[in-house]
């Protein structure tokens, strides 16, 4: 990321990090390949398997050469990589009657059929842009491996979601610790067809253009508690929402059951909650809902020390700076 936190120096701020103003700027955010020892770490399942990190880096370069506007290209998946994803698939399934919150309950049969979700078939990225285009015009870019934080949570004030495209280690398809695509597909793709769902990234989005990199700490934690592993309440039952909920079987049934810690969602105290990247969370927020999640962090995010601003301009796919003194 680039500049520190705006500085005010005789009155004048200064420093604002650069963000995109237009939806095309995406094009300029850099993504990490990263090689072994950085993301297949040694106790990663793949990392002594030649033939799978090869196979991520070719996937990889579709993301790298993708630009705005591009159709996304599709990946001819092995039988091996199909196999795994079908396990998962039919294994996340039948646990979502009971533990998905009613949204995903809704679209996922549209998934079925219009974006061609099964237990033989991985989805391919374009048909599912396509699908949400329709829906909240939410659009998927493939992204070749990591972004930074900022550079993540920027896309979303776009309506832009940055999706990998590789599947994860057949070894173990009961957790991982980064996002794959089943992580994306099974986890994210069903609520980002919910319009209140997706207005609620939006402004997670929209509030990290410029922020200091305090407040995009901030932020990526929110974004973690909520898009990644939120839950909610629903007549008067606990139901999973977060991503990395939905896209693991072990964390799903550990989220359910008594042994985490469940806390009313509150941006001004999640926004500092520290927690573990590698292993099941021993702490969840419940919202009560999307769109009162939504007015929560957009109240949150009015009392951001930011020196503007921003109005999502839909015709022009363009932000627009408000007040910038
Ligand atoms: N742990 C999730 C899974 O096994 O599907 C993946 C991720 C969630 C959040 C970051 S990576
Ligand atoms: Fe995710």
């Amino acid at each position: 990321t680039k500049a520190a936190e705006s500085i005010t120096f005789l009155g004048v701020k200064d420093e604002i990090p650069w963000f995109p103003g237009k939806i095309s700027d995406l094009d300029k955010l850099k993504q990490e390949i990263l090689e072994a020892g950085a993301d297949l770490s040694s106790d990663h399942p793949g990392f002594n398997d030649q033939e799978y990190r090869n196979r991520r880096k070719q996937i990889a370069q579709i993301g790298l050469n993708y630009k705005h506007g591009d159709k996304i290209e599709r990946v001819k998946y092995t039988k091996e990589e199909t196999m795994a994803w079908g396990v998962i698939f039919n294994k996340l399934t039948s646990m979502y009657s009971k533990h998905a919150c009613k949204e995903v309950n809704y679209v996922m049969p549209m998934l079925k059929n219009n974006c061609g979700y099964s237990e033989n078939h991985i989805p391919q990225l374009q048909d599912i842009h396509e699908f949400l285009q329709d829906t909240t015009g939410f659009r998927i870019r493939p992204a070749a491996g990591l972004l930074t934080s900022r550079d993540f949570l920027n896309g979303l004030a776009f309506r832009v979601f940055h999706s990998t495209q590789y599947i994860r280690h057949h070894s173990q398809p009961l957790y991982t610790p980064e996002p794959d695509v089943v992580h994306e597909l099974m986890g994210h793709v069903p609520l980002f067809a919910d319009p209140d769902f997706a207005e609620f990234s939006q402004e997670i989005g929209l509030a990290s253009l410029g922020a200091s990199d305090r407040d995009i700490s901030r932020l990526a934690t929110l974004y973690w508690f909520t898009v990644e592993f939120g839950v909610c309440r629903q007549d008067g039952v606990r139901k999973a929402y977060g991503a990395g909920l939905l896209s693991s079987f072990g964390e799903l049934e550990h989220s359910m059951s008594d042994v985490p810690d469940i806390k009313p969602f509150e941006p001004d105290k999640v926004c500092e909650q520290t927690y573990p990247i590698t292993s099941f969370q021993p702490l969840y927020f419940e919202a009560e809902s999307f769109e009162r999640a939504k007015e929560q962090v957009k109240n949150w995010a009015a009392h951001m020390d930011r020196p503007f601003a921003v109005r999502y301009n839909p015709y022009t796919n363009s932000v627009e700076v408000l007040n910038h003194s």
